[in-house]
């Protein structure tokens, strides 16, 4: 639904940016029109990555708050650095709250009940916390609890110490905030960047040697309080009138790039151009997890929230190419996701870049992804995305319900809607019910597509977020069938399913599911 559901709901919400003085935390963006840099990145070393991120705000002139990770680099501040670890490191992430004038008082949650992570108190529009998206790490404080954890301005600051389980497969992840009901505001335009975990040269070797890119797609609404006009931003670089984002590349190369939607509602359907005709891609990696086969394709439609990771060869000298994404029809109460030029294509021939490391082997660890989800499913289960019009918790009510179960947004303190057991395989199916198309997302593990629509998926993926489109008022709902693999005692815990469209969630569009040990 529409940005302005979230104002219908609460005016409260759409007042907050505007009760506050301006304040001016955040690092400078880049120039409109310019040449995209990768963003800053920072790696492990000896099996640790230590690092500290203050979350700031600033406040445009508009009035509308922006977020972000600041990381104190040599001689510079910077925003959301690339978090680079191999498997079997531990990233060592302390997050100081650094907001000074936030206003705790307007909106708040009650305090979760479960076992204090952190500050404890309600949650706020102030409070923070950090999911690793796509991590197959343990649901647990101080690694990827987003249940419990919340850390509030003034504290001392919060220490993750995420321990990559030597399976995490090379590929593409991202990190980002992740406080029921105010998970929007600070994803909004800002706070939230890429984690590489290190090999994918390994397990696809047709990218080893190439000039590797990572762009971090994020959104910003204009206009909070009136739905649709919003611009989506290359590594915070933004567009103005006709000068976008310029990515460089020599004629003829090839490039290996990282894409990450960190967009709060945009499906991505993505295409380069050149000439105005959409070229081959080479798909190497989905949501972090490498492709068993590569494939050719010209279009790669991205979810809220996922990553494509893929092979671009550089136009020839002279020809006009963009990076696109075009529009996407998400039905009858979706948004309104448009077509948008998300950066020009210049080739020059001083085109420089961080490179991938040659091809070497990967470890017997390393592949024991690729077995992932294979086992046949031993328990069968129904889901449904459903929205409903009128009620006592506003005028719409987002849903993700186990069939059979009451419909019921979230709470923080519910009990898990699935309980399940270490071991337990099982394929889901997830019907969506609702006039707007959803994003299903599972924490701390991948699922293998099996079934879209009640046909086999042609690629079987692992993936750790896909969409389901809307219905459009007749005939059956369109489904996934998902095959959810929690033979990983790691992710034993007690952890979250939900929509990504980031309104949805933060409205109930969310469950906690039980793994038991
Ligand atoms: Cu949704």
């Amino acid at each position: 639904m529409r940005g302005i559901s979230r104002c219908l709901l609460g005016i409260v919400l759409c007042v907050v940016p505007f009760l506050k003085p301006l304040a001016q935390d955040c690092p400078d963006r880049p120039a409109s029109g310019t040449v995209v840099a990768d963003p800053f990145s920072i790696s492990s070393r000896n099996g640790s990555l230590d690092a500290q991120f203050t979350l700031g705000h600033s406040v445009d002139t508009a009035g509308y708050t922006h977020y972000c990770y600041k990381y104190q680099a040599p001689g510079q501040v910077v925003e959301a650095p690339t978090l680079r670890v191999g498997p079997g490191d531990v990233l060592n992430l302390n997050i100081v709250n650094g907001i000074t004038d936030g206003d705790s008082t307007k909106m708040n949650m009650a305090p979760p009940q479960g076992p204090k992570c952190g500050d404890g108190g309600a949650a706020t529009v102030s409070s923070t916390n950090v999911h690793f998206h796509g991590m197959n790490v343990p649901p647990v404080c101080h690694q990827d609890d987003v249940i419990n954890t919340l850390i509030q301005p003034g504290s001392a600051g919060f220490q993750y110490g995420v321990h990559i389980p030597s399976t995490q497969p090379p590929g593409m992840y991202w990190y980002h905030p992740h406080v029921h009901g105010f998970t929007e505001f600070q994803v909004n335009g800002g706070a939230a960047g890429a984690l590489i975990v290190n090999g994918m040269e390994k397990s696809r070797p047709e990218v080893a040697g190439l000039t590797e890119r990572v762009f971090v797609i994020r959104q910003q609404y204009l206009v909070p309080w009136i739905p649709g006009p919003y611009i989506l931003t290359l590594n915070y670089q933004s567009p103005f009138l006709a000068q976008f984002p310029v990515i460089d590349m020599k004629p003829g190369e090839k490039q290996f790039w990282r894409v990450a939607n960190a967009t709060l509602q945009d499906f991505l359907e993505l295409q380069v151009q050149v000439s105005g005709t959409a070229v081959p891609l080479t798909l190497i990696a989905l949501d972090g997890y490498p492709l068993s086969q590569t494939r050719s394709t010209n279009t790669i439609l991205v979810p809220p929230a996922g990553r494509a990771e893929f092979i671009v060869q550089a136009p020839a000298a002279g020809l006009s190419a963009a990076f696109v994404t075009n529009s996407y029809d998400t039905g009858p109460t979706g948004n309104l996701d448009v077509a948008n030029t998300l950066a020009t294509i210049q080739t020059t021939t001083t085109a420089n870049s961080t490179r991938m490391p040659e091809a070497s082997q990967p470890s017997a660890d390393e592949i024991k992804y690729r077995s992932f989800a294979l086992q046949p499913a031993t328990t069968q289960r129904k889901l449904y995305f459903s929205e409903e019009f009128g009620g006592t918790n506003g005028p719409i009510q987002f849903y993700i319900t186990v069939d059979g179960q009451k419909q019921k947004v979230f709470e923080p303190n519910e009990q898990p809607v699935i309980s399940t057991k270490v071991g337990a395989i099982e394929d889901w199916t997830i019907e969506n019910r609702a006039l707007e198309t959803h994003a299903f997302h599972i924490h701390q593990i991948h699922f293998r597509v099996l079934e879209v629509d009640g046909k086999p998926a042609p690629n079987q993926d692992l993936r750790d977020t896909i969409e389901i489109p809307f219905w459009d008022g007749k005939g059956p709902y369109h489904s996934v069938k998902l095959r959810m693999d929690f033979s990983d005692p790691t992710t034993a815990g007690t952890f979250l399913f939900h929509c990504h469209i980031l309104l949805h969630e933060d409205l109930g569009m969310m469950h906690k599911i039980l793994v038991s040990p």
